[in-house]
């Protein structure tokens, strides 16, 4: 019965109309910061690239020496209105925080557990309750990152795939004491901080198998929540519950990752997520950053698939997010000062994102991204609408265009391309 109960809970999920209007505004959003912060940003990953959130892990430090990291966390210079103000000019619409990683440390004032911020560090303070009346004052959204993997918590137990257990942890423990945990850190999440903008569940591919109740936590957060969007990261599709579907490093359908298995497109709001660097949290050493110019594109082919970008930075222990992702971050809102007309609130265009660029569409209008062309004619496949007027974005000039077999040919001058994105706005 109970697993009958639990099947029909699964199913039986209707979306809120709060929720159906926050995925509305979820896509119209597009463009959004991600933060991966927490102790291990005093680690700096170790002086290793490709280490950062998981240097616990990478390193095989247990818990025991671990435990010492939080006395060195205290993020004096942390000005939640400086952050608010670079999403703002970067053109973001909404912040999705790590509340707790892998680590397990709550980055938030957790009566569950005083292996958090308030009680284990010498800052003392609450950084998502700050950053979250920033929010509220200044109109952005905030959502939550939470880790259902977790390498700090003896009931975590059987321990999942993520390497031996290096932690320490007896090897027992109790799955449902652990899933009852995460429900009342997860209720905490849900009341303590006014209305978020959902859940970024994270780490279930850790225990693919075991009995995570996902449908009571689903249920849970929807009660509480109404309009708080669920997401999960790495599924082959959505489990029923979700709110949106999420692809890391890959762009909906492209699956170039691989481990992402993301070959299912579903028609719930998507979302992709990305680096600035190779690095989720602060590493010192990864000085390889991807171009405002790339990191503009990425954008662009997401909205083509009708997908939101959430790029991420790692903050420093000292609170700052680094010079080189406000310098980045500032070129990609000034670009969408310019151009964010063709992006925010546009859905996926008709012709999938290729080679030469994306379209995004808004109403009777289709937007046709041009990235790096070379060439100056461009034939995309035939519009199945009948095209009124194309002009370029930029000025509003006549395109020139012919009737080809396999659809239209633009004549795309060369003083018309610029190095980023060349607009041409297509009325049907
Ligand atoms: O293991 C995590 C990783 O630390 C980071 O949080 C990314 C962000 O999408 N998700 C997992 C790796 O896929």
């Amino acid at each position: 019965l109970l697993l009958a109960m639990n099947t029909v809970a699964q199913t039986d999920y209707s979306p809120a109309p709060e929720n159906l209007k926050n995925r509305e505004w979820f896509q119209d959003a597009k463009f959004g910061l991600f933060v991966h912060w927490g102790v291990y940003a005093v680690m700096a990953g170790g002086g290793d690239q490709g280490v950062a959130e998981w240097i616990m892990n990478q390193k095989q430090i247990p818990i025991e020496q671990y435990e010492k990291l939080p006395a060195f966390f205290n993020p004096t210079s942390f000005d939640p209105a400086e952050w608010v103000a670079i999403v703002k000019k970067a053109g973001m619409q909404y912040i999705t925080i790590t509340s707790k990683h892998h680590d397990g440390f709550a980055m938030y004032d957790s009566k569950v557990s005083d292996y958090n911020i308030v009680d284990q560090t010498p800052y003392g303070k609450d950084v998502l309750k700050q950053l979250k009346d920033e929010c509220d004052k200044q109109g952005i959204k905030l959502f939550f990152y939470y880790s259902q993997l977790d390498w700090h918590h003896p009931d975590y137990f059987p321990r999942g795939r993520t390497g031996k257990d290096f932690t320490g942890r007896p090897q027992s423990g109790d799955w449902n004491k652990y899933i009852d945990y995460m429900n009342t850190q997860l209720t905490e999440l849900l009341t303590n901080y006014g209305e978020i903008g959902g859940i970024w569940f994270d780490g279930m591919w850790d225990k693919p198998d075991a009995e995570w109740r996902l449908e009571e936590t689903y249920q849970l957060i929807h009660d509480l929540q109404p309009g708080a969007m669920i997401g999960s990261n790495h599924h082959i599709a959505p489990f029923p519950g979700e709110d949106f579907q999420m692809f890391e490093r890959d762009l909906p359908g492209e699956n170039t990752m691989g481990f992402n298995k993301t070959e299912t497109i579903s028609d719930l709001p998507l979302e992709m997520c990305e680096t600035m660097n190779g690095s989720w949290g602060f590493n010192l050493k990864d000085n390889n950053y991807k171009s405002s110019k790339q990191l503009i594109q990425t954008m662009v082919k997401a909205a083509g698939h009708g997908a939101n970008f959430l790029l991420n930075t790692g903050p420093m222990p000292n609170g700052k997010i680094q010079p080189e992702n406000v310098d980045t971050l500032m070129v990609m809102g000034r670009w969408l000062k310019q151009y964010g007309e063709a992006i925010y609130g546009t859905r996926k265009g008709p012709i999938r994102p290729s080679e030469w660029g994306a379209t995004t569409q808004k109403g009777n209008i289709i937007y046709v991204h041009v990235l790096d062309l070379e060439q100056e004619q461009l034939e995309i496949p035939a519009l199945d609408r009948k095209i009124k007027k194309i002009t370029f974005f930029d000025d509003g000039s006549k395109v020139k265009f012919k009737k080809s077999e396999k659809g239209i040919v633009l004549e795309i001058p060369s003083e018309k391309k610029n190095t980023i994105d060349t607009i041409l706005k297509i009325e049907i």
